[in-house]
């Protein structure tokens, strides 16, 4: 039975939620705005157990950024470099395959692969790339380009984002993460990331790529510059496009990592925070399958945490992060299996290894197959 909370503005929501009616705009203001941490976690948990049961998802897999040199001087980030910078680095394709398979015992089922505008490396040498892994790795998943790589490939090469797309897919791409989707609000992304695509083009590239039977995530940056109405916009729109096509697997809340970044100055999240974003997704999305805790952002002890307040996944062992380091992250780079096993056991979830597109994966010793 789901309680009465005392704020009542959440006994509303609970009464939709109960009834299978949709939560609005004004219930999202709700969700961020009242204090009661625990009655929002609390119906988040209902609905992340009617979708998942007692399940937490995890994968076992390796980020590779093949370069760091991008176009774009977003102010969100502190990854990318200028070409001339020396500390900037664009690694060969050869690099790129000894990287992938570099360094872990374990057998990867996934390679999360983004990097920077670079204005020099055309779409065929990407195509080579995803060619030369799935030749090496033939059971690896390749979820590969944020939309922005895909609007960026597009405009160098003068043809539309559906070509970059079918020239991707013909080349070994099996999906899209869901990086680069940062805040839609046109105010906000001109501060922020002035130069990347518009909130827009963002939801225009992944409805394309849905269209075409490629799955995709999605993600908010929030704790920035951002108001609670960008936020609860954001997740709308996402809701909006999910109710067209049907094609997001997952939800990822990004929290701003500020050091090293021109907008350094303002304070990162507060645990409330985090917390609270991983419970008003989970119930303003009603439509998107899994909400994670990527624990490189989150810490794994937040986490472990958020599978009680609305997440349904931790992501995987990753063995190699830049983006969130580049930007002051402290948490380690890489977490075995092991521990991932154990953080989701401790909070009293079964733990699940999937495949990128949840299928449960069956592992005997080194070797896995994937349970379709
Ligand atoms: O696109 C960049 C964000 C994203 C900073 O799809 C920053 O499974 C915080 O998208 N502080 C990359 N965030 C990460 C990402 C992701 C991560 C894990 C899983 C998946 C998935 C996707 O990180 C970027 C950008 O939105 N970002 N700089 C920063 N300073």
């Amino acid at each position: 039975m789901i309680p009465t909370f005392e704020d009542a503005r959440l006994n509303a929501v609970r009464d939709k939620i109960e009834s299978g009616r949709r939560l609005d705009f004004d219930d999202g203001l709700t969700l961020y705005r009242t204090p009661d941490l625990l009655g929002v976690g609390w119906l988040a948990n209902v609905v992340r157990e009617r979708k998942s049961g007692n399940v937490t998802y995890f994968n076992v897999n390796r980020h590779i950024n093949p370069t760091d040199v991008c176009v774009a001087s977003c102010k969100l980030c502190a990854f990318g470099k200028r070409a001339k910078d020396p500390k900037a680095y664009t690694m060969s394709l050869e690099q790129v395959w000894e990287t992938a398979g570099h360094g872990w015992s374990e057998a990867v089922t996934e390679f999360h692969i983004v990097g920077g505008l670079h204005p020099e490396l055309t779409l065929d040498w990407y195509c080579q790339m995803l060619r030369g892994l799935k030749e090496r790795f033939p059971q690896v998943h390749l979820k590969a380009f944020t939309m922005v790589e895909i609007g960026y490939l597009a405009q160098r090469a003068k043809i539309t984002p559906r070509e970059v797309l079918e020239r991707l897919k013909d080349a070994g791409m099996d999906s899209l993460p869901g990086g680069g989707a940062e805040i839609f609000s046109d105010r906000v992304r001109r501060i922020i990331c002035d130069h990347k695509i518009t909130g827009d083009q963002w939801l225009d590239i992944a409805r394309t790529a849905h269209q075409m039977g490629l799955n995709s995530n999605c993600t908010m940056l929030y704790g920035h510059i951002e108001t609670e109405e960008d936020r609860v916009d954001h997740l709308l729109k996402l809701r909006g496009l999910q109710d067209e096509t049907g094609g997001f697997v997952t939800f990822i809340p990004l929290a701003f990592h500020p050091a090293n970044t021109p907008l350094e100055h303002i304070a990162t999240t507060t645990g409330f925070a985090d917390i609270r974003q991983i419970a008003v997704a989970r119930l303003l999305l009603d439509n998107i399958p899994h909400i994670k805790a990527y624990w490189i952002m989150m810490t794994p002890r937040v986490a472990q945490i958020a599978q009680r307040f609305g997440s349904d996944d931790i992501d995987g062992t990753v063995v190699e992060e830049k983006i969130y380091h580049d930007a002051g992250a402290t948490t380690s780079q890489n977490l075995r299996r092991g521990e991932l096993l154990r953080l989701i056991r401790e909070a009293g979830r079964e733990p699940v290894e999937r495949d990128t597109l949840y299928h449960p994966v069956q592992r005997v010793e080194n070797a896995f197959t994937i349970l379709v």
